[in-house]
């Protein structure tokens, strides 16, 4: 029955005319190797280094979790809560942007919401009553230009509804919908993991706890938010960028940006990702640059600046989104002492990795595929300042040299490579090494684990993280030598510092 009904469709189709299709790739571009990132979360790996605002109730009550049950008029900012204050400080630090908690877990929210009436509007505090973080988030950061989005929490200890399909309907997805109206080129939407447990519940005073896994409608809510904000990933339970498995800030030396999906396959690999994972998950790391909490308590101080820029190098400078919490206080903006560190991770970051010395050095390969007609791959693409070209040896082949010469030794400490994820993530192997007169060769940094590379890695080549910068290395002469890749490795760019 199903070979004749086979038989048949040839047939038919050989009465047809023939049309001429021809399988041409003029520009001659690697094929890619799966899983890929879509453009959403190549543009998101591309904000690298943000902030994180927790700000809200538990500024005022010292605690980290709140129950549910504070009252409105304990919300009660000194002075007008200031984002763009926020935001600047973090420009000063290199940040590309930020996320503002605007509902933490006890569901106290940040703007005049209409889904609940646990709300700063609804405080007696006068500038309680004109506050709108979202909106003059929103404001300050385009006018700043920088990236924008909220830490809206899933788990919700004061709403009466929470377990039941009403609070998924018609809180936490209006909430979402408010909070995307505040700007549709947000470019993430944090939803934490913790959920269930102990609260007020409106006056119920039980645990309830979810399947957060179905409960929250992920799906239908992604969709719903990407027709409002395209670029907009869905961190965490939405399931389009992963937590990276720890609060300190760091990832693993070895970093894929893809994942198995399933709780199992995450919960395990969350530091590293997995090289055979058939989805793109890639990884952000949250950490904070105070010693006290999330947020500002009167007992806490400022991690140093070189313990951030360290946080910078474990996490940027492996394949990781950094999202760095800075508090503000109960005046509703950063204490002077956090602005001042920022300012100085700022100045660190510039001096350290701000002035590129590859742009003048020849660069040679050891291959390079053809040219196409629209697109070169040629070793230029590594120093051009251009995310968008990039150097690709022949299909098949899966170990090159890159070899940089300046016309006279120059002190180097980092250098940084960069994939082109737009067509998969795929060295696994490569080594650094240096030398004075093109002869003699010295390995760097073998105390590094250079596996992967991905969006982005940084390798100090002392071969430490913590004590990074010291006198450099003499070098004329730099040689990168990828010594396995999943296909043929491609890059867009290479940076000395
Ligand atoms: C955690 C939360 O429970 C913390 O309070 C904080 O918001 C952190 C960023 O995520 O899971």
């Amino acid at each position: 029955m199903g070979l004749s009904a086979f038989a048949l469709t040839l047939g038919a189709s050989a009465e047809l005319p023939m049309v001429q299709q021809t399988f041409e790739y003029p520009d001659n571009e690697p094929a890619p190797c799966h899983p890929v990132p879509t453009q959403r979360q190549v543009l998101w790996q591309e904000c690298e280094f943000y902030a994180f605002f927790h700000y809200g109730m538990n500024t005022y009550t010292d605690l980290e979790w709140g129950n549910g049950n504070e009252s409105n008029n304990t919300f009660a900012p000194t002075a007008a809560p200031n984002p763009r204050q926020w935001l600047e400080a973090c420009k000063a630090a290199g940040m590309t942007g930020g996320i503002a908690v605007v509902k933490h877990h006890d569901g106290f929210c940040l703007w005049p919401t209409e889904t609940t009436d646990h709300r700063c509007t609804n405080s007696s505090n006068a500038y309680a009553q004109q506050t709108n973080i979202p909106r003059d988030f929103a404001a300050a950061a385009k006018d700043l230009g920088m990236n924008y989005g909220f830490y809206i929490s899933p788990w919700d200890r004061n709403s009466a509804y929470y377990g039941t399909d009403k609070y998924v309907k018609d809180v936490f997805m209006k909430q979402c919908d408010e909070l995307a109206q505040y700007g549709s080129d947000q470019f993430e939407m944090w939803f934490d993991g913790a959920n269930g447990g102990s609260g007020y519940y409106g006056g119920a005073n039980d645990t309830r706890s979810v399947d957060a896994s179905t409960y929250y409608d992920v799906p239908n809510l992604r969709d719903y938010i990407h027709k409002i904000a395209p670029n907009c990933v869905m961190w965490g339970v939405g399931e389009e960028a992963r937590w990276i498995g720890n609060e300190s800030g760091y990832a693993g030396e070895t970093n894929w940006c893809m994942m198995d999906r399933g709780a199992a396959s995450e919960n395990s690999n969350r530091n590293s990702g997995q090289e055979e994972g058939w989805i793109w998950l890639p990884g952000e790391s949250d950490a904070k640059a105070t010693s006290a909490g999330w947020f500002w308590h009167s007992n806490q101080t400022d991690l140093t600046a070189e313990r951030l820029f360290q946080m910078y190098l474990e996490t940027v400078g492996r394949n990781s989104n950094l999202i760095l919490n800075v508090p503000p206080d109960k005046s509703g903006s950063l204490p002077t002492s956090t602005v001042n560190t920022l300012k100085s991770l700022g100045e660190m970051l510039t001096s350290r990795l701000g002035n590129d010395l590859a742009p003048a050095a020849t660069v040679e390969v050891s291959e390079s595929r053809t040219n196409g007609t629209a697109r070169t791959y040629d070793a230029a693409n590594l120093t051009d300042g251009d995310k968008d070209t990039y150097w690709a040896p022949n299909d098949g082949t899966t170990s090159a040299t890159i070899t940089l010469t300046w016309p006279e030794a120059r002190t180097i400490r980092y250098v940084s490579l960069m994939e082109y994820i737009i067509k998969g993530q795929r060295v696994k192997g490569f080594k650094i090494e240096t030398s004075t007169d093109g002869s003699n060769w010295t390995t760097k940094a073998p105390g590094i684990a250079q596996t992967t590379i991905g969006y982005k890695r940084i390798i100090p080549l002392n071969g430490s993280t913590s004590s990074s910068y010291d006198a450099g290395t003499s070098a004329k002469y730099l040689r990168i030598t990828i010594e396995d890749s999943r296909a043929c490795p491609l890059l867009h760019t290479i940076s000395v510092y």
